[in-house]
């Protein structure tokens, strides 16, 4: 088990401006699989085809299969550990942001009340053609969903090639750059831009800590890493903080 150090303790005893960015790693001890590494979703499935506009266009059905698929997956999970430790660190720091690339709502679920979700939310849906919110209930059986403009109706998430949120991205390039300390949790660190959110924090002074069970790119520049499921080392972080 990997040694959190009275430095580290010392250092977020003292800090204020904290940020926590999370990846599917934080939501693999509630049951949610990751996209990357051996069990990983692309091992088994290819993103052009499900996680692409172009994937959308050619067979729809199929990506809407998909993710009512996780849809239902994600209503049967909950939360774990790492998820409820996250939502005590927003009651201990001052200024804390959450950032997310999931979809899947477990930190809300959670208790965490402000979350910047950079990839969208698997329960929301909208308009491909106007962008337009559809809160209807989607069930296939009917044929696929359309909007009154005739656009087809989509999960609202960001597909690869597709722009993000602008203002999300915005809050969290911004709150990447004035923190203190920035956490990146469960994440492979290799789909931009949210990659790029901690380097940017370390450029700009941030003491950048990694939680993991395996390296990844970013490892080599951040402060600390600490080795392990994020289930177990966010509690034992917010435990030595009381
Ligand atoms: C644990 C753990 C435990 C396990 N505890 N840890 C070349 C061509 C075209 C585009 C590009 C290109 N080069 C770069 C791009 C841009 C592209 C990109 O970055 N691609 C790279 C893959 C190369 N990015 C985009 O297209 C983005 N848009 C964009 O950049 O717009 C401008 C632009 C447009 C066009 C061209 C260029 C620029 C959009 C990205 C959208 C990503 N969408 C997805 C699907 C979302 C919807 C859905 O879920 O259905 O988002 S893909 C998938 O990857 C999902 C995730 O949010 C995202 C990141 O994955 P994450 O979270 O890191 O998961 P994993 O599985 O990779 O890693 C899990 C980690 O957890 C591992 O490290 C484990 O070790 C660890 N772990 N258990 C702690 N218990
Ligand atoms: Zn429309």
């Amino acid at each position: 088990m990997c040694e959190i150090s009275k430095e580290l303790i010392e250092r977020l005893s003292k800090a204020t401006k904290v940020v926590v960015s999370t990846g599917a790693g934080i939501s693999a001890e509630s049951g949610v699989p990751t996209f990357r590494g051996e069990d990983g979703i692309w091992k088994k499935m290819r993103p052009e085809e499900l996680a692409t506009v172009d994937g959308f266009m050619s067979n729809p059905t199929l990506v809407w299969e998909w993710y009512q698929y996780r849809r239902d997956l994600m209503n049967k999970v909950e939360p774990n550990p790492g998820h409820y430790a996250i939502a005590e660190f927003e009651k201990i720091f001052p200024e804390f942001t959450l950032i997310t690339q999931n979809i899947d709502g477990l930190h809300a679920r959670a208790g965490s009340q402000r979350i910047l979700e950079l990839h969208g939310n698997i329960l929301k849906n909208k308009c491909h053609e106007c962008g337009q919110p559809f809160d209807d209930k989607i069930n296939l059986d009917g044929g696929l969903p359309h909007c009154g403009c005739g656009g087809m109706i989509r999960p609202d998430v960001v597909w690869f090639g597709e722009m993000l949120p602008q203002d999300t991205m915005g809050e969290a390039f911004q709150s990447a750059e004035d923190s203190q300390v920035f956490f990146s949790v469960g994440t492979s660190s290799l789909v931009q831009p949210a990659a790029t959110l901690p380097y940017m924090a370390s450029r700009a002074g941030a003491y950048v800590i990694e939680v993991n069970i395996e390296q990844t790119p970013l490892t080599p520049i951040s402060n600390v890493f600490l080795e392990g499921k994020s289930g177990e080392v966010l509690p034992r972080i917010v435990e030595a903080l009381k």
